[in-house]
């Protein structure tokens, strides 16, 4: 297992280089040009701009978090072929400055939805947190139209300017469903997948996050049948996942110690964190910890152990600790107290691997 961090970069991430480089264990950062809009080109100038920065800092820049898909793409739009172009040029400059692991999504209009970034906990710490009711069976028109007639309801993402903007986008979706997405995921994979294998890439789909519909709106990245039929959509080792068990584990009948098992040679990156979910299916984002939330994590470290894991880790989302002010969910602090988690488990269980039978009755007499 080798573990990296999420950075956002010089001027967008309260979190120094330096600072991650003194997380145990921590090798390199996961990384974007977070400004470069989706369906553009990355230019060369600002991909080494990271990299001169990491190379200083003695961190690699080997895994890629996200090269984000125009909604063109996603909708099946005519369209959709110039950015797939600008997303294949993208592909081969990074695997000339030496990324191996592209992780995308491919989630219409949000990214992964909170309804609340800052919930208390009984702790004094603050979380990322999910109110079920006010997101799904939610008429999108309507909460628009809410909004804008009183700003003080306003929710992530939806803030009074980008309303106009996400008026247009679910117009775009109307009529849009599940299958329209398979297909539009396939197009999209059979022009993008041969020149990442070409080029010594492996792409890791995100699961989506909440994994169920929102507002109406279709997601496939859900569960462990629609990962297997993703991964068929192309069959490559090029073609593989980020499996991200904060995303999963939202949904409780997903088995992610199931999932490690059955895809283990198409996981190339994973995202391990905790979430407590609700009986009502609301959730918040607790420590790593097992005891803290409603995932295995032992269990699925344990599972990457006895699969001989060698992809990429990192932590997720973590709480607000310690009065850090930082981005929601990813201040240093709750995600390198995870790392140490996740390394202590490893290492236990590499430890225990490594016992011969006949060494532990020994120890134990
Ligand atoms: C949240 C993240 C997501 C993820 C994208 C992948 O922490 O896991 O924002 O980066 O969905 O494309």
């Amino acid at each position: 297992m080798r573990m990296v961090f999420r950075w956002f970069g010089e001027g967008n991430d309260t979190v120094s280089l330096a600072h991650i480089r003194q997380i145990p264990g921590v090798e390199g950062i996961v990384w974007a040009l977070h400004d470069v809009p989706a369906g553009e080109e990355w230019p060369m100038d600002k991909i080494m701009e990271v990299k001169q920065a990491a190379d200083a800092a003695g961190l690699h820049i080997q895994v890629v978090e996200s090269v984000n898909i125009h909604e063109d793409i996603k909708l099946g739009l005519p369209s959709r072929d110039v950015y797939i172009e600008n997303y294949k040029k993208t592909i081969v400059k990074l695997a000339q400055v030496g990324v191996k692991v592209i992780c995308y999504n491919f989630m219409p209009i949000f990214d992964w939805l909170r309804t609340d970034m800052f919930k208390e906990m009984s702790d004094g710490s603050t979380a990322l947190f999910f109110e079920k009711a006010r997101i799904t069976n939610i008429d999108p028109f309507d909460l628009v139209r809410q909004i804008s007639e009183n700003t003080e309801l306003t929710m992530p993402g939806w803030e009074p300017e980008r309303l106009q903007h996400l008026t247009k986008l679910f117009e775009a979706y109307k009529g849009v469903t599940e299958e329209h997405l398979w297909e539009n995921a396939r197009y999209f994979l059979n022009e993008i997948i041969p020149v990442a294998e070409a080029n010594g890439i492996k792409m890791a789909i995100h699961p989506d996050d909440p994994p169920f519909s929102i507002f109406g709106l279709p997601r496939i990245i859900t569960s462990q049948d629609n990962l297997r039929r993703y991964l068929a959509l192309h069959d490559s080792p090029s073609n593989g996942l980020t499996l991200c068990s904060g995303s999963l584990g939202a949904n409780p009948a997903n088995d992610i110690v199931s999932m490690i098992h059955e895809f283990a040679d198409r996981i190339p990156f994973t995202h391990i964190r905790n979430v407590k979910v609700y009986e009502n299916g609301d959730f918040i984002e607790t420590s790593h910890r097992t005891q803290d939330g409603s995932v295995d994590i032992e269990g699925i470290v344990q599972a990457y152990h006895q699969e001989g894991f060698t992809g990429f880790c990192r932590p997720d989302h973590g709480r607000h600790i310690f009065d850090e002010q930082c981005r929601p969910g990813y201040g240093l602090y709750d995600r390198a107290l995870g790392i140490m988690y996740l390394w202590g488990l490893w290492d236990a269980y590499s430890k225990q691997a490594s016992q011969q039978p006949a060494d532990r009755k020994v120890s134990q007499a």
